[in-house]
């Protein structure tokens, strides 16, 4: 009933704020992107003496940080307050997060733009950047606990008015999404606290770059999962609506939220197969619960194809594929998050290969990886993330999404799809020829393999100046959206139960047990190489500024 209802205006306002630095940051990120492409070509100069790492450390940190985090912590207020409601203290602490994150990013913006902190987004050691980037994350990081409180606070309330009632489903996916983000970020603030802020004020000489690393992966896996649980959030709850039906299983959702929650964190080393100084018995087993990861993903998209063949089939559609003819393909808020499924396959199948141990060793540090995460973040979570933004921003400013910006938006994720393929695929197979990531243009002083790669450098410009072509439709399409489009009330869909559905098992909702498994978890897959790392590990690592002699 509430989906009809628009939020009152100061609610509104609150959630569009961080819908108006997401779209910020991917206009400025996308920028990057197409002058990195174009630089790497080898056929483009950066002008003004731009460095390719200044503008590589603002397009990983400002779409991959930034942006993200915006987004999700936005969207994940919007479903709180429109399942579970929103106190004035609790909005009042709302904006304390938004602008605690907004004053880091824009103290991290500032020190990359000025050249003090070419380390990008990994901001590996022994890189070293000015301490105002690692102190303007921290904020970020601050900014977005605040959130987390808050929206733990607001199921708590709920809980409390309506006892022994189950809580909504998007709400409890949110607090899954949060509890996963605030364990996870604990690792990457104990590091910029402890080792990145003493040693770039020049307090401590040196710094243990494994420790940093592991700290950086033991939250940066996570990471990633962050980022695709809103994305599984619309796919669960969200889409059904959209086609017209209803939620597949309430208790599959949860339980495959919960498993994500456990089996996202203790995996870091999957990132970190290559370096030494950890136990290979510990990355047997970190690569062991990576592929446990596998599971709840099945288990999604299985539930998410029973949901399209179950609509389909009930509105009468026949045939071995009739219910999937007649899926809502002129529906952009289907059809975009429908294109980033897709992608999903040889995403996460890229992903698998990713986490094999012997085939790490070919692809670590080429552009595969690169390829790799072009596939699913900037497509199944982004062209998600645009899937939301279609109801979500004019639900949030009281307009509609006209049949015409309909139509722009199917355009818009056309173009997506075409710039992200070529580009992702130029990616991974330049990768499999050995092409590194994380550089710039080279010919490698006329090195025989270098020729094998031009032409996908050049696929990758040709993809990537189509990105931006989509990019800039896009943000078109949010200023309609935001300040342009004719008023009226969007539909804030969210897809109910089956009135005969099994009840949910009440052990669900047990937070003492999944959160502390969990726990429990990642102090297996932790503790012990921790320790070793810290007893044994050589020398800490002077810093390196680059440009030399910062
Ligand atoms: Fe990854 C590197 C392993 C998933 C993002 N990953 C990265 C990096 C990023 C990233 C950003 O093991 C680079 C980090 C850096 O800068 O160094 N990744 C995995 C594995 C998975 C995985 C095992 N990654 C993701 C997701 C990301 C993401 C999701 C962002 C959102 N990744 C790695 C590894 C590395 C790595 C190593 C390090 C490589 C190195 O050496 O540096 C899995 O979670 C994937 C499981 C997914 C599937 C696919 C299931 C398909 C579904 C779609 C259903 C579709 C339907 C529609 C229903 C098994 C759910 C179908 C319709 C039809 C018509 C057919």
């Amino acid at each position: 009933m509430l989906k009809n209802v628009l939020f009152p205006k100061k609610e509104a306002r609150l959630y569009m704020a961080f819908m108006h630095v997401t779209f910020a940051s991917l206009l400025i990120g996308g920028l990057m992107g197409l002058l990195q492409t174009l630089s790497r070509s080898g056929q483009f100069q950066l002008p003004f003496g731009i460095n390719y790492y200044t503008i590589l450390t603002v397009h990983g940190v400002i779409l991959g940080l930034v942006l993200t985090t915006f987004f999700i912590v936005g969207f994940q207020f919007a479903l709180m307050g429109k399942t579970v409601g929103i106190s004035d203290k609790q909005r009042k602490w709302g904006w304390i997060a938004f602008w605690t994150m907004l004053v880091g990013t824009i103290i991290a913006a500032i020190t990359i733009l000025v050249g003090q902190a070419n380390v990008l987004y990994t901001f590996y050691a022994p890189l070293r950047a000015h301490a105002a980037f690692y102190i303007g994350l921290a904020l970020v990081i601050v900014g977005s606990w605040i959130a987390v409180f808050v929206n733990f606070r607001q199921l708590y309330v709920w809980k409390k008015a309506n006892p022994g009632q189950k809580s909504p489903l998007l709400a409890f996916m949110v607090v899954i999404n949060m509890a996963m983000w605030f364990i996870a970020s604990l690792g990457v603030a104990t590091s910029v606290l402890i080792q990145f802020i003493p040693w770039s004020l020049g307090y401590a000489a040196t710094i243990n770059v494994l420790l940093s690393r592991t700290l950086f992966w033991y939250f940066g896996h996570p990471l990633v999962y962050f980022w695709l649980l809103p994305a599984y959030m619309a796919w669960y709850a969200i889409i059904p609506k959209i086609i017209g039906g209803k939620l597949f299983s309430d208790s599959l959702a949860r339980l495959s939220f919960i498993l994500l929650l456990m089996f996202s964190i203790p995996v870091g080393f999957h990132h970190q197969l290559t370096e030494p100084g950890i136990d290979p018995t510990w990355k047997f087993i970190q690569v062991v619960l990576t592929f446990m990861v596998v599971i709840p993903t099945l288990m999604t998209a299985f539930s998410i194809f029973a949901t399209f063949e179950t609509t389909g089939r009930r509105k009468g559609h026949k045939g071995l594929f009739g219910w999937f003819k007649h899926l809502p393909w002129k529906d952009v808020r289907f059809l975009a998050p429908f294109i980033g499924m897709v992608a999903f396959i040889p995403g996460g199948a890229g992903g698998i290969v990713n986490a094999s141990h012997q085939v790490n060793t070919l692809i670590h540090n080429t552009i595969w990886v690169t390829g790799h995460f072009h596939l699913t973040v900037a497509t199944t979570v982004i062209l998600t993330y645009f899937g939301i933004a279609y109801w979500l921003v004019p639900h949030l400013t009281g307009r509609r999404l006209t049949p015409k910006l309909n139509k722009l938006g199917i355009i818009q994720t056309i173009i997506w799809t075409v710039g992200m393929t070529i580009m992702s695929t130029a990616m991974h197979i330049q990768g499999l020829l050995g092409g590194p990531r994380r550089s710039n243009f080279s010919n490698y002083a006329g090195g025989a393999q270098v020729d094998t790669w031009i032409s996908y450098q050049i696929a990758q410009a040709v993809g990537g100046t189509i990105l931006f072509i989509g990019i800039i439709m896009m943000i078109y399409i949010f200023i309609q959206l935001a300040f342009f489009a004719p008023r009226g009330v969007q539909e804030f869909p969210i897809a109910e139960e089956e009135v005969d559905a099994e009840p949910t098992p009440k052990i669900l909702e047990n937070w003492y047990l999944w959160i502390g498994i969990t726990i429990a978890l990642i102090l297996f897959a932790y503790t012990i190489p921790v320790i070793d790392i810290i007893k044994h590990s050589p020398p800490g690592s002077l810093p390196f500024d680059w440009p030399i002699g910062r």
